[in-house]
């Protein structure tokens, strides 16, 4: 298989020119910043492609009609399934503008390269992707460029860089999230406290900065102890079995649960009822399910930190900014609410 640096060779010897050099180096997956590393940088690293940001939206804004794919992850939780519905509802309610499609990785990181790659076959206007794991789907969201597709990344993020390699994320401060897990049990509890943390899928954005986030905060606190921290996929059923393990090992010694996401809180929950623990366990979360809001309210969970999944008007709204030639952010925030007691029975119904 041809490696980027045989790509290097070529151009060294004159066999591939600057433009050839972007495209194929595209297809292998490589993002912009690393081909404009190889090339020493100029404007024409990403015009040469023919498709760098400022041609891509020219070529777009003379049409009067867009398709529009969304690549889903998977559907293994409510959020997702909020998240689908959100964006399916939004665009059709503009079929006069845009065809819209979506596919389903389920779980799968090259089931999603490749669905986004059936976007590309299929000749679509615009691929908007939430990346399963942020690594692997850096080759896709290259080779969309390569064929001049702008990309929005939404919900997660990919390892390219935004306003490069894609137009832009859209989506929550996942770090920003998992610090104010931690203050609030900083702020709320007191003596040693020794607790479990249930990490979502391995590889993805919002695993590793909502472990990151908590951790910058938490770890400078000598009174918190970690017994341990096993990934829970995202899923109910994967929290209350990582929760069960923890609880047959450490027991009565939990004193808190660090969840980076409402369903696998929802598992513990269930795993801490079935093994009979009745001493208070503080639990932290993120998401903002309507059922876990009303949890808060109810003093079951002490605090959980919103993660609206809503992003059908949001990611529209910024596709049609872009169609209209206003300058998009690397980032465009989304913001969230934290649910405590005192709060959470008048915020239910900003839940999902
Ligand atoms: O917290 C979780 C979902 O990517 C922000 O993924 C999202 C997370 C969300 O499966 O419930």
């Amino acid at each position: 298989m041809v490696q980027f640096n045989d790509l290097e060779d070529l151009l060294k010897r004159g066999n591939l020119n600057r433009g050839e050099f972007i495209r194929a180096a595209g297809m292998l997956g490589v993002s912009l910043s690393a081909v404009g590393a190889v090339l020493n940088g100029g404007a024409d690293i990403v015009e040469a492609a023919t498709c760098g940001p400022a041609a891509m939206r020219s070529r777009l804004t003379k049409k009067a009609h867009f398709k529009v794919g969304f690549a889903q992850s998977e559907l293994t939780n409510p959020w997702r399934t909020a998240e689908t519905n959100s964006m399916q509802s939004v665009f059709q309610q503009h079929k006069n503008r845009f065809s819209y499609s979506w596919n389903n990785a389920y779980s799968s990181t090259n089931k999603q390269v490749s669905n986004v790659e059936d976007f590309i076959a299929q000749k679509v206007d615009i691929i908007v992707v939430t990346p399963l794991q942020q690594d692997p789907l850096r080759a896709a969201t290259a080779k969309a460029l390569a064929a001049c597709i702008p990309v929005f990344e939404i919900d997660r993020e990919s390892s390219g860089k935004a306003g490069t390699d894609f137009v832009t994320f859209i989506g929550s401060d996942f770090v920003g999230q998992g610090k104010k897990v931690a203050r609030w049990m900083v702020a709320n509890t007191k003596g040693p406290i020794n607790y479990v943390e249930l990490y979502g899928t391995t590889g993805a954005t919002p695993a590793i900065l909502r472990r990151k986030g908590f951790h910058d905060v938490i770890d400078k606190q000598s009174r918190f102890h970690l017994l341990a921290g096993q990934d829970g996929n995202f899923t109910l059923a994967g929290g209350k079995q990582v929760m069960q393990n923890f609880i047959s090992k450490y027991g009565q010694k939990i004193d808190m649960v660090y969840s980076h996401n409402d369903d696998m809180a929802f598992g513990a929950l269930q795993a801490l009822k079935s093994a009979g623990i009745t001493k208070k366990v503080f639990i932290g979360t993120i998401d903002g399910q309507k059922k876990m809001i009303q949890d808060v309210a109810a003093g079951l969970v002490s605090v959980c930190v919103q993660s609206d999944p809503r992003f059908g008007p949001i990611t529209f709204q910024t596709i049609n900014n872009y169609l209209a030639g206003q300058k998009i952010p690397q980032w465009v925030v989304v913001h969230d609410h934290t649910y405590i007691k005192q709060n959470a029975a008048s915020l239910v119904n900003t839940g999902f």
